[in-house]
Formats: structure tokens, C-alpha cells, sequence
């Protein structure tokens, strides 16, 4: 066999963030960057001689470079066979359904999720362990310190392998099978949800969505099961073929990144239904007629409503969220008398919950929503949750929301991000605040005054493991919030997010718009971490 074992140095800068390792193209392609990465991960998957690895990616610029190294790699290192995505495509739910479902020993996914693509965008690998979810901290630990003391790793010298037809070819002693990339998902989508009743919906005549795909990795999987298998009309995926730049946009389902979608769903003759998904799709963007649902709102619909699907129909053991995301999914669960968990930001945090049975759905206000059904965010499963909704109450998305609003109140939220801020500029604006975080208890701030205001910390109720610093929150007696903390995503400087939220439980006020609602801890959020003295910024650069 033709096995190099090539000599190399570290790199200082690859500690994986809140979902893998993140860097702009021209970093990951100079000689031996990611080799070295994936040659760190390699070595802390320990016992995977002659194991499965799942591999595939969102289709981003370097996605077929990267996934030929490597499969070069994995052959050199000993695994017994790749399981690759056709041309290279997997989303992320779909490589974490495949890992399950076939107890492969983990996977490896190619995306920087949202973040832009091309030759001057951004690149992102992400590990996946053998429960289907992302590599948790004490794994990303273990990689990232290989990474500072690599010294060699090992390549198969090979022609590239063909991933344009299914099958199987070797590469050595290594199988490589490239497998359907929509598949396996769909199977276990359609085990979740009432696909007859979404087909008569769809099928009707009488209901209109409109799926944007944004040149992503979801236009498959959306062209397979919305409009072949759920008979929705062709033309109902938008964007729905990757592209190695996503079209020149960013990849992002949210207000600003999406906004054909939102102004087809704002505009003459707008469809009754309209969602997104982004990069990798494991998140989704949910819009009525004329009307937007945040992602907190939509996970606590979601688990209001879960007893209408099949696969919820005996009810939830608990739910989680990330500690930012609003707390209208608490609302239902102590309404429903489940358990309800906040976990730091970032879905690793949440495969222990559903592993050890204590939750079945979790979300994030970052639009991420999933179910114990996979161990990562799931979009097309958050998409086909609200059209078995709507199937079943025969009620519009706008018309759903109110009446969730009338039953529970309504949390008003809204995330503020000022993104590219010189990094000692934020972190001196956290340091500052940090400083302060502990005395600000029972101050009064005009009609607001702090009922607990600490630095997050985590305590894994499975395992016990601590993990602190995970933001700063500030939570006034009225039940409003206001949560600082810093992107582990991004890959130009720092970004600052700011979480706001207000809680209404007067349906007579339910209807203010969401940045006035919020205009007081608006103002309140930069009187207290003095924003504009410490970004130089006068507003955020997105507001979702
Ligand atoms: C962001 C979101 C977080 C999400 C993460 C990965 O992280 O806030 O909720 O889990 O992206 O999502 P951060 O550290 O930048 O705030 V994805 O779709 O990029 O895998
Ligand atoms: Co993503």
C-alpha cells in the first residue's frame, strides 16, 4: 500500500467553536491545515480500526477537495469503510440520521453551516460521535490539544474516487460507498409525521407553500419530499439546487438573509406557508401569510402541539432549550408538567438530555429545532412538524400563533448582533460586564429591576460535568431578560449577541411591534454594557 507518513507542524488556531472548526477558505487550504485537523480527530476517535465513518458536506466551495483527502486519510488510518454522500452531499441531520442508523463509530460533515461560501467565504468541518450528534466538549478538548502537538499524519497516495454513482469501490483495504443522500432521512421523516394528511394538504389545491432552499444542501432533499413523495406543485422549492457559493448569498434562513422569501411571503397574493433552511439544514426559518414566527416561539408551539403527530402522540418525557432562547417553551412545560432544562448554546449540550430520556424536543432561538428522532437540529423535520400542525387544526400559521399567544402570553424577543467588532474591544465589554454581573441584583433601572444577574454556568445533570462562562444574563422581576454573550461561530473578529426579551400576557397587547416592545431593554442592554462606548457601534449589524 501506498501509505505516506508525512511530516508536519502545528497549526496554533484550531480550537473547534460552538459547532466545529471554522476558518475563511485560503486558511483551510494551506498545506496540511485540515490534514492536520482531521488527522487530530482521527487520533481522538479512539478504536476506529476497521470502523464506518459517515462522510459528507453542505456542497460548499473545498466540500469535493476536502472530502478526497479525506477519504485518502480515513484509508491510511485504518477505517474499514466510508459511508460518502452522492457528489458529496449530506446536511447534517441526514449524517447524523446515517450514523444511527447504521451504528457507525461517527461522521465527519463539511459546512460552515450558514456562514457564507465560494473561494473567499468560509469553510467548516464538523465531528459527529457514534450517537448521531456533535463531538462534545471533552472530545473537542482532546482534539484541538492533538492539534498543538501533531507532529505526522497519514495519507493514501490514490486517484480520486468517483462520487457521481451509488455503489461501492475500494480505496485499499477501505471500502467507499456512496450512499443516497436523501434516503435514509426521509424514511425517518416519514416515520415521525402524517405524510397522507400533509400530501392532502399539499395536494389540495387550496393550501400554498413556498420552500427556499437558498442554493444549500436542503433543495434535494426538499424536491424529494415535498413535491415527489408529499405532492406538492413542482416550483414549490425555491434555490433548490447547491451551489459551491450558495448564489452569492448567505445561506442564513433568517429575515435579512432570506428576504426574497419574506417579501414573497409579505407581498400580493403571498402562499399560506413559506420556510428556509440554511447551509448544512439543520436550521429553518417558519412564515405565515404575512406573518413571521420567531424560533422560540416556534419551539414552544412545537411542544404544545406535539400530541398531534404520530410520533409525539403518547406525549414528551421533557424539553430543553439553549439558555438564551426565550423562555415561551418554559410556559408550556410547566403547563403540561414536563421538565424543561436550559443548556449553554450550541447542540452538543443537548445529546446527553435526549440520550439519557430526559427530553424529547429542544431548540434554540438561532432557529434550530429537533426531537430525540436524531441528535442534531433538524429543518425539513421542523418544516413537516408545522405542516402536520396546520393539517391537522386546518388553521393558518398566523391564526396557530395567536392562539398560542392567547393561552400561554407572549414572549416579545429579539436577538441583536454587532458582528466584526475588534476582539479586545468585546472582550473588554464582557470583562466589564463580568465585573459587575453580581452587584446589579435588586438595582432598579426605571420600571425594571434586577432579580438575578449572574455569568452562566452549566451543570450536565447526566454527567455532572461543569461548564461555565456561558453568558452573562440579567433577569428582571417582570420576567424580562437580557443576555450578553460572545459568537463561537464567526471567523472575521468578534461578534457580540445580545438576547432581548419581554414577556406580555395581555392579549390587548399582543400586537406591538417586536423592537418597540423591546425598546426599553434596548436602551437598557446598552446603559448597562455601555455597547456603543465599548464596539464604537451605533446599532447592530443584524437584528433577527
Ligand atoms: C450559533 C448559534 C447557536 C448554534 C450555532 C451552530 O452559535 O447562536 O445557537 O448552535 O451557531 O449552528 P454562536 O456561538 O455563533 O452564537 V449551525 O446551524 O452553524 O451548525
Ligand atoms: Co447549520
Amino acid at each position: 500500500m501506498n501509505i505516506h507518513t508525512v511530516s508536519t507542524h502545528p497549526f496554533t488556531d484550531q480550537e473547534p467553536g460552538t459547532s466545529g472548526l471554522r476558518k475563511p477558505v485560503p486558511v483551510f487550504q494551506q498545506p496540511h491545515y485540515l490534514e492536520n485537523f482531521i488527522q487530530s480527530v482521527f487520533d481522538s476517535l479512539e478504536g476506529h480500526e476497521r470502523e464506518t465513518l459517515v462522510l459528507g458536506g453542505d456542497g460548499r466551495y473545498y466540500n469535493h477537495d476536502a472530502i478526497q483527502i479525506i477519504l485518502k486519510m480515513a484509508a491510511a488510518n485504518g477505517f474499514g469503510r466510508v459511508k460518502v454522500g452522492h457528489r458529496g452531499l449530506l446536511s447534517t441531520p441526514a449524517t447524523s440520521c446515517v450514523i444511527h442508523k447504521y451504528k457507525t463509530h461517527g461522521g465527519i460533515i463539511l459546512s460552515a453551516s450558514h456562514n457564507p461560501g465560494g473561494p473567499n467565504g468560509d469553510f467548516g468541518v464538523k465531528v459527529n460521535i457514534r450517537n448521531g450528534g456533535p463531538a462534545p466538549e471533552e472530545m473537542t478538548e482532546a482534539i484541538y490539544a492533538r492539534t498543538r502537538a501533531i507532529k505526522r499524519y497519514k495519507i493514501l497516495e490514490a486517484t480520486d474516487v468517483e462520487l457521481k454513482t451509488l455503489g461501492k469501490a475500494q480505496l485499499e483495504n477501505m471500502v467507499v460507498e456512496v450512499i443516497d443522500s436523501v434516503e435514509d432521512h426521509q424514511q425517518l421523516l416519514e416515520s415521525l409525521f402524517d405524510f397522507e394528511r400533509i400530501h392532502q394538504l399539499l395536494s389540495s389545491g387550496q393550501f400554498r407553500m413556498c420552500f427556499d432552499a437558498l442554493h444549500a444542501v436542503t433543495g434535494p432533499y426538499a424536491h424529494a419530499i415535498f413535491e415527489q413523495r408529499l405532492g406538492a406543485p413542482a416550483g414549490t422549492v425555491q434555490n433548490g439546487t447547491p451551489m459551491e457559493d450558495f448564489g452569492g448569498g448567505h445561506p442564513d434562513p433568517n429575515l435579512l438573509y432570506a428576504h426574497k422569501l419574506v417579501d414573497l411571503l409579505y407581498g400580493e397574493g403571498a402562499p399560506d406557508f413559506g420556510a428556509a433552511c440554511d447551509g448544512d439544514g439543520d436550521r429553518n426559518m417558519i412564515l405565515g401569510c404575512k406573518f413571521f414566527v420567531t424560533p422560540s416561539d416556534s419551539l414552544a408551539l412545537l411542544a404544545a402541539n406535539a400530541r398531534l403527530v404520530p410520533a409525539y402522540r403518547s406525549g414528551l418525557a421533557g424539553v430543553a432549550r439553549s439558555m438564551p432562547t426565550s423562555q415561551a417553551v418554559d410556559r408550556v412545560a410547566a403547563r403540561l408538567g414536563l421538565d424543561c432544562y436550559a443548556t449553554p448554546t450550541g447542540w452538543k449540550f443537548f445529546g446527553d438530555l435526549l440520550d439519557a430520556g430526559k427530553v424529547t424536543i429542544c431548540g434554540e432561538e438561532s432557529f434550530g429545532t429537533g426531537s430525540n428522532h436524531l441528535r442534531e437540529k433538524d429543518g425539513l423535520w421542523a418544516v413537516l412538524f408545522w405542516l402536520n400542525i396546520m393539517a391537522v387544526r386546518q388553521q393558518s400559521v398566523e391564526q396557530i400563533v395567536r392562539e398560542h399567544w392567547q393561552t400561554y402570553g407572549r414572549n416579545y424577543y429579539s436577538r441583536h448582533d454587532y458582528e466584526g467588532v475588534e476582539n479586545d474591544k468585546a472582550y473588554s465589554l464582557m470583562e466589564n460586564l463580568r465585573s459587575r454581573v453580581l452587584t446589579l441584583k435588586g438595582k432598579r433601572f426605571g420600571p425594571y429591576q434586577v432579580e438575578y444577574s449572574d455569568d452562566f454556568s452549566y451543570s450536565d445533570p447526566v454527567d455532572g460535568r461543569v461548564t461555565p462562562h456561558q453568558g452573562i444574563r440579567i433577569g428582571f422581576t417582570d420576567g424580562s431578560r437580557i443576555v450578553f454573550r460572545l459568537s463561537g461561530t464567526g471567523t472575521h473578529g468578534a461578534t457580540l449577541r445580545v438576547y432581548l426579551e419581554h414577556y406580555e400576557s395581555d392579549p390587548a397587547r399582543h400586537d406591538v411591534e417586536t423592537q418597540q416592545a423591546l425598546g426599553h431593554l434596548i436602551a437598557l442592554a446598552d446603559e448597562i454594557a455601555q455597547i456603543r462606548t465599548f464596539t464604537g457601534r451605533e446599532k447592530p449589524t443584524v437584528i433577527t
